[in-house]
């Protein structure tokens, strides 16, 4: 496993096993933070610590003096003695409640300390008998809470959100084509599709050598068990935690194995079904007519040879793409290049780490003609939301930037919580001085419907976009109560935008609800809610969302150069 995951994991259940101590919680957090900064480092931590010494580890945002040391002691040892001496004193059980997003650190201290809770499967055993909710301050309606979470754990745990393996399997498929034996190679599955989650990876690829390579992938450094090594079909799991499929197949049937093998399995059976009353016959071989192979070598010939248009994988989920294709009626999908600029940024004004200058150099080095750089807002003290004083400056630092650019590189914008009763956590008259407004529910309680909220926030002359809409985390966290279709319809009313959040847990709006954005004449905006430069490539999720949910370059906001989008943001006002 690389260094910066495995690293990154330590710090994470070094702050776990502290918060069941009950320890000072200022530490906890820089644990967390350092954990977040390491998932997301371009670098290798390794190689960096090489060339900078513990000079340039203490130099990392988040990092001082203390996690340096940490982090250096690892790099020699494996690991370091704080990790070591305070996961002692943590059952491993514990350690694994821990891990369930949704049950926090204290209730699970509460059910070790009163009913002697261990693990996973006695805090089953106190929830069905009944025990738990016995406890002080708990109740039934809490510890139905505790049982989805549960649920939602299990549901998720033999499958990753895309962005956090897509990374990885970018650089896989780099280290496999490196071999002289590749001809050609090509990720399917869900992965292709671009799905917000995969459950395993299928990989294909081109070659008369097939062992040749499968040897080359079981002997891949993060290789941790391996399943089957032949001499066409190689499986293994990497790092412990993700299953591999590599296929090697000849040629002339690389297109109808790459159609097969990116599914759906939906989209497939419709297309079998359809082929059949066509005559032909479909496999993973190639396209047949009265057992004559007619198609096989490009995946364009098997849509072509039925008549079909071409699907992008993305449509691929039997949601109306194969009629949509027999009548030439897909849609143009919004392609990455695009994209003109990312619309919500965090700067370490608030709770981001990167400063307003690097973000603008990441903006040129991306392509971009502008970054909305959307801080919080004054009541949102739990991420370092801006005063209004504040606010001011860094809008005045932004207009020095942009001079010395000699662009509009950066435009003056806030992620501006709305508050309990719909209104927004900064005045008119200091919105009016910015460029783009996306608004947010970020506190909200269990039961409540926040749909009012929102539409209070929409119907805001100063408001352009509703960020994160449904507030869901995938696997962690469920959506909050909201009638989104209604939100829709009065966004359109309104002339106003959602977000599509690209940051790989939110990914929120999702396909569906972009689709159903799209369908009732919704245009939305893509942000990736990026807290430090290392996660601005994110926006390629965001534009996948897009993708799947069939939006065009129109139906988003980002795609239109600045001074169209100026134009636009000025007029909805
Ligand atoms: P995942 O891995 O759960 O995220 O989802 P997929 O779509 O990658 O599914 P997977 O890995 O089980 O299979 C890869 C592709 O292979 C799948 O998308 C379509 C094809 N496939 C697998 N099993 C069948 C099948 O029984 N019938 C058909 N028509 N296609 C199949
Ligand atoms: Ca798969
Ligand atoms: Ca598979």
């Amino acid at each position: 496993m690389n260094h910066n995951k495995k690293l990154a994991r330590m710090f994470d259940t070094l702050a776990d096993a502290l918060e069941f101590l009950g320890e000072n919680a200022f530490k906890i957090r820089a644990y967390r933070k350092v954990a977040r900064f390491l998932e997301n480092f371009p670098e290798d931590i390794q190689e960096f610590y090489k060339e900078h010494g513990v000079d340039g580890l203490k130099s990392l945002p988040g990092v001082g003096e203390k996690i340096a040391v940490k982090i250096e002691e690892y790099l020699k040892t494996g690991t370091f003695k704080k990790y070591e001496e305070v996961k002692s004193q943590v059952p491993d059980g514990i350690l694994e409640l821990l891990q369930i997003p949704g049950i926090g650190p204290k209730t699970i201290k509460h059910a070790y300390d009163e009913l002697g809770v261990k693990n996973l499967e006695d805090l089953k055993k106190v929830i069905e008998n009944g025990e738990l909710a016995k406890l002080r301050g708990m109740g039934p309606k809490k510890v139905e809470n505790i049982k989805k979470s549960i649920e939602l754990y299990f549901k998720m745990q033999d499958r990753i959100p895309l962005g956090e393996i897509y990374p990885f399997v970018e650089n896989l498929k780099k280290w496999l084509s490196e071999s002289e034996y590749v001809e050609d190679i090509e990720v399917c599955g869900s992965y292709r599709r671009r799905k917000e989650t995969v459950g395993d990876i299928d990989i294909l690829c081109i070659s008369t050598h097939g062992r040749k390579i499968i040897d080359r992938f079981v002997n891949h450094p993060d290789v941790t068990r391996v399943l089957a090594h032949g001499d066409t079909k190689g499986s293994c799991i990497f790092n412990d935690r993700i299953q591999v499929d590599l296929r090697v197949v000849p040629s002339e049937s690389f297109g109808a194995a790459l159609q097969y093998f990116t599914g759906s399995k939906q989209h497939n059976v419709h297309l079998r079904t359809f082929a059949k009353q066509k005559g032909f016959k479909i496999s993973e071989y190639g396209v047949f007519k009265d057992n004559v192979k007619v198609a096989g070598e490009k995946e364009e010939e098997i849509y072509g040879i039925l008549g079909l248009d071409f699907i992008p994988p993305e449509l691929r989920e039997d949601r109306g793409e194969i009629e949509a294709a027999m009548e030439h009626k897909l849609p143009v999908l919004i392609e990455m290049k695009d994209i003109k600029g990312d619309l919500h940024v965090h700067s370490k004004y608030s709770d981001g780490t990167a400063s307003l200058e690097e973000i603008a150099e990441k903006a040129i080095e991306m392509g971009y003609e502008y970054v909305a750089v959307c801080d919080h807002s004054q009541s949102a003290k739990y991420a370092g939301g801006l005063s209004i004083e504040k606010l001011r400056e860094k809008n005045r630092e932004i207009e020095r930037i942009n001079e010395k650019y000699g662009k509009q590189i950066l435009l003056k914008g806030a992620e501006v919580d709305i508050l309990q009763d719909g209104t927004l956590d900064y005045p008119n008259e200091i919105l009016k001085e910015l460029d783009f407004v996306v608004a947010a529910v970020h506190v909200w309680s269990k039961y409540e419907d926040v749909t009012e909220r929102i539409i209070k926030a929409l119907k805001n002359p100063y408001v352009h976009s509703i960020a994160h809409p449904t507030g869901r985390l995938i696997g962690k966290r469920e959506p909050y109560n909201v009638n989104l279709e209604k939100v829709l319809y009065v966004a359109k009313e309104e002339g106003k935008y959602l977000e599509i959040n690209a940051n790989y847990e939110r990914l929120d709006l999702n396909d569906t609800w972009s689709k159903r954005a799209k369908e009732i004449g919704v245009p939305l905006t893509i942000g990736t809610d990026a807290h430090q430069i290392g996660q601005m490539w994110m926006i390629e999720l965001g534009v996948y969302v897009a993708r799947r949910g069939w939006l065009e370059k129109d139906n988003v906001l980002n795609t239109l150069g600045l001074k169209k989008l100026l134009k636009v943001l000025g007029n909805r006002r």
